[in-house]
């Protein structure tokens, strides 16, 4: 069972090789033994457990869609179908495999020197160091070109000042891909978080995400060796590549929290009595499931598409734009709508529904709004930017 199974009204799964249907088996196993037991607990808390981390290591998730380094270097549907798994689990626990992967690790792998790539790729892979990746600050989320955090050179050494905000798996990485502004525009850096000057702390009362760690990123003088850049890359097309990634991720993972929803909702609908009979024999019922599965297999088809453009090297920015806010849109709105099918039962944390959709609240805010992919979108179609 794979994609949107057992809901694949339209025989999607063929559309996968074996080893894709493998790999999502794998991780949907993983995901039912490791995280479902215990999500309740962990959102109700407001923690995630972080031996996940290392499991996900063993299992090749982390990094899993970049070659060497101990990565599993699979392709990039393969990644999107775990990407789905995880987040049919929680949204948090793909989105700490997505900062990982597709945003720290994947920002050294890509721009880093082969020091840098040697020095923490191996241990990020099998988990047994955690990076996270600061671009966003308090006054600076969907425009980060105006990021004040700045790198100056001292001697032999940089010294870093700034702020980061809402940073996933801040307060609890070993490692932090840091991005600020320097003479030569802007550059990302690999800062150990032990260093003096470098304090992480959390975010709290978060009704959102909670199985999450989020956190702000405070540089004090922090002073890091000449060799801590990211010596390929200097500009915003740096961090925005790494987002591209993460981005991608995102359009498969939030099908999966979309998919638990719509089999709790069924299944609910089938045991649930209202007027002598069961709820899903209700014409009302049954249209909703109907329209909820139809834009869970579009989104499928669609995340899909996508990731057969990028195995193919052929994936632009303005096409997973498309991709993000539809299927986290889409996913949101079908969230919702299974709550109103569980009633009451919905509200509370022994069902996944309001979990899902208020963790969606954050994906759809996540790695771009859906007004900043609209914006994507509007210039890709008319030529004119809205944004400057
Ligand atoms: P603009 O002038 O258009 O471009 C500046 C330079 O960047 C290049 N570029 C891209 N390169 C690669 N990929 C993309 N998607 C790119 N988009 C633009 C562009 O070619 C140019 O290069 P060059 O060589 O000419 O200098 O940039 P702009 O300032 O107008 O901004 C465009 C905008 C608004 C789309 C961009 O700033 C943006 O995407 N903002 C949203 C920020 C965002 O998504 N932040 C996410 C932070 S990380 C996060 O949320 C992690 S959540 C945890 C999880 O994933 O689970
Ligand atoms: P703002 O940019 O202030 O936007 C506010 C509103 O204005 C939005 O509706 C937005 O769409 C709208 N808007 C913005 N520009 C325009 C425009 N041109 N026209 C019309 N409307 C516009 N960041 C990281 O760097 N690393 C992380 O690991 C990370 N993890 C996160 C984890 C969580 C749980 C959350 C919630 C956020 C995380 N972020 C992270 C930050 C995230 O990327 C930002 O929240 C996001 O980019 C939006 O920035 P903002 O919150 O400052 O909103």
């Amino acid at each position: 069972m794979t994609g949107t199974a057992p809901l694949d009204l339209l025989g999607t799964d063929h559309l996968l090789s074996a080893e894709e249907r493998d790999v999502a088996a794998t991780v949907r196993e993983f995901v039912q033994r490791r995280v479902k037991p215990f999500i309740a607990d962990w959102y109700e808390r407001g923690e995630i457990d972080l031996g996940l981390v290392k499991e996900a290591g063993d299992l090749g998730l982390l990094g899993m869609h970049l070659e060497g380094y101990g990565c599993a270097g699979t392709n990039a549907v393969s990644y999107g179908l775990a990407c789905m798994e995880l987040e049919a689990g929680d949204s948090g626990v793909r989105s700490l495999v997505s900062v990982q992967g597709s945003l720290a690790m994947f920002a050294i792998w890509k721009f880093g020197s082969e020091e840098q790539k040697q020095t923490w790729l191996p241990g990020m892979a099998a988990g047994d160091l955690i990076g996270c990746f600061g671009l966003t600050e308090p006054d600076f989320g969907s425009n980060p070109a105006g990021m004040r955090t700045r790198a100056k050179v001292d001697g032999d050494e940089w010294v870093l000042d700034g702020t980061k905000m809402w940073i996933t798996n801040g307060s609890v990485a070993q490692v932090a891909v840091v991005w600020a502004q320097t003479d030569d525009g802007i550059r990302g850096f690999v800062v150990p978080t032990e260093t003096p000057g470098f304090s992480a702390p959390k975010i709290g009362r978060k009704l959102s995400l909670r199985a999450s760690v989020t956190s702000e990123l405070v540089l004090e003088g922090v002073r890091l060796p000449r060799d801590a850049v990211l010596p390929h890359v200097s500009g915003l097309k740096g961090p925005l590549s790494c987002l591209n990634e993460a981005r991608f991720g995102i359009v498969f993972g939030a099908l999966g929290a979309a998919r638990d929803c719509l089999e709790t909702a069924i299944d609910y609908a089938s045991t649930r009595e209202i007027f002598n009979r069961p709820l899903s024999a209700f014409q009302l019922t049954q249209a909703k499931l109907a329209d909820m599965a139809l834009e869970l297999q579009k989104g499928f088809l669609l995340a899909l598409h996508l990731g057969r453009l990028k195995d193919d090297h052929r994936l632009e920015p303005r096409q997973i734009s498309l991709g993000k806010l539809n299927n986290v849109r889409e996913a949101l709105t079908i969230a919702r709508e299974c709550r109103t099918i569980l009633g009451a039962n919905g509200i509370t944390l022994e069902y996944p529904v309001l979990r899902h959709a208020n963790n969606l609240e954050s994906v759809l805010t996540y790695e771009g709004t859906s007004e900043v992919h609209q914006l994507v979108i509007g210039q890709a179609l008319t030529g004119e930017s809205a944004f400057s």
